[in-house]
C-alpha cells in the first residue's frame, strides 16, 4: 500500500507538536497501522525538515536500539537511527529542564566525531575508525512522545528514535588509541550506580552500529559529512530521571560527563 506524501508531512506535524510541546500522544501505528518502518523512516524526514525550517542545524545522528539490554528494555529487537540538532545540544554539566520534555531517560554512550566524511553501501567498521576524528563519553537524553513509552519500530523512528537532547564531556581520544570493545562504562545516578557495561554491548564494538547507520544513510542517499558527532546507541537499559537527580557517565581512559536535572 503506498501512503501519500500529503499523510506523512501530517503525521510529522502531529510529531513536532507533540515534541516541541512536550505532550505525550498515542502510538501512531493504533490507529495508523498501515505506518510501516519505511514510511516512519519517511515521517523521521519530514520531521527533520521541520527542525531545519525552525532554524535548527542538523550536527549529527544516532543509533538506538543497539545493545541487548535496551533492545530487551523496550521490546523492539531491531536498531533504528535518528538524527542530531544544534537545538537538542546541552553542555556538559549542565541543567536539563524538565517543563521541556514529557518522561525523560538517560543513556550512556560512546560518541564519534568524524574527521572525514562516511559514506555506503558497505561501510565497515575499519573505515568508521579511519574516518573518526575522535571519541568521546556522551549521555543521551531520550523522551518518547508516546503514551507509557511503548512504541514499535516504525513509530519510534517517526519519533526520531525519542531523540530529545544529548550532552557529551569528558576526553576526546582516537578510537585507534583504544580497544573501544572493552571500554568499560559506569553509569551513575545521584553517585550511586545505576547499570555498568563495557561498549562491546553494542553491537559487539560500537563502531559496528556506526558502519550500520552509515549504511541505513546510503540506502536513502545520503552521506555523513566530516565534523559530525555520532551516537552510537546506550550501552546498557535506560535510567528514568525526576527533579533534581544529577547522572554520570565514567568511561574508561575518557573520564565523565554529567547532567542534572531539574
Ligand atoms: C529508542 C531510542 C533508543 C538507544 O541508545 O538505544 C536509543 C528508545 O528507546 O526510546 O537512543
Ligand atoms: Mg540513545
Amino acid at each position: 500500500m503506498t501512503i501519500k506524501q500529503d499523510a506523512i508531512e501530517d503525521w510529522a506535524a502531529v510529531i513536532a507538536e507533540a515534541q516541541f510541546g512536550a505532550r505525550a500522544i498515542p502510538q501512531l501505528t493504533i490507529d495508523n497501522p498501515q505506518i510501516d518502518l519505511a514510511a516512519g523512516y519517511a515521517i523521521q524526514d519530514a520531521l527533520r525538515r521541520c527542525y531545519l525550517a525552525r532554524g535548527d542545524r542538523l550536527v549529527g545522528f544516532k543509533c538506538g536500539l543497539t545493545s541487548k539490554a535496551k533492545m530487551i528494555q523496550m521490546g523492539v529487537h531491531e536498531p533504528g537511527y535518528g538524527f542530531l540538532t544544534s537545538g537538542m545540544w546541552r553542555p556538559d554539566g549542565g541543567v536539563i529542564e524538565l517543563g521541556e520534555l514529557i518522561h525523560p531517560r538517560v543513556e550512556a554512550e560512546i560518541a564519534f566525531v568524524l574527521g572525514d566524511d562516511l559514506e555506503g553501501p558497505g561501510c565497515t567498521l575499519d573505515e568508521v575508525i579511519a574516518a573518526t576524528d575522535y571519541v568521546v563519553p556522551a549521555l543521551e537524553i531520550i523522551d518518547s512522545r508516546y503514551e507509557n513509552f511503548k512504541f514499535d519500530l516504525p513509530s519510534v523512528m517517526a519519533d526520531n528514535a525519542s531523540s530529545a537532547r544529548f550532552v557529551v564531556g569528558g576526553r576526546t581520544m582516537p578510537p585507534a588509541a583504544l580497544d573501544l570493545r572493552t571500554l568499560g562504562v559506569v553509569l551513575e545516578k545521584n553517585g550511586e550506580i545505576a547499570a555498568l557495561a563495557a561498549a562491546a554491548a553494542v553491537m559487539g564494538h560500537p563502531a559496528a552500529a556506526v558502519a550500520t547507520l552509515v549504511n541505513h544513510l546510503a540506502a536513502r542517499g545520503e552521506r555523513i559529512a566530516a565534523g559530525s558527532i555520532i551516537l552510537s546507541g546506550g550501552v546498557t537499559e535506560a535510567i528514568a530521571v525526576g527533579d533534581g537527580d544529577h547522572l554520570c557517565a565514567r568511561v574508561q581512559s575518557l573520564g565523565d560527563v554529567s547532567v542534572r536535572f531539574a
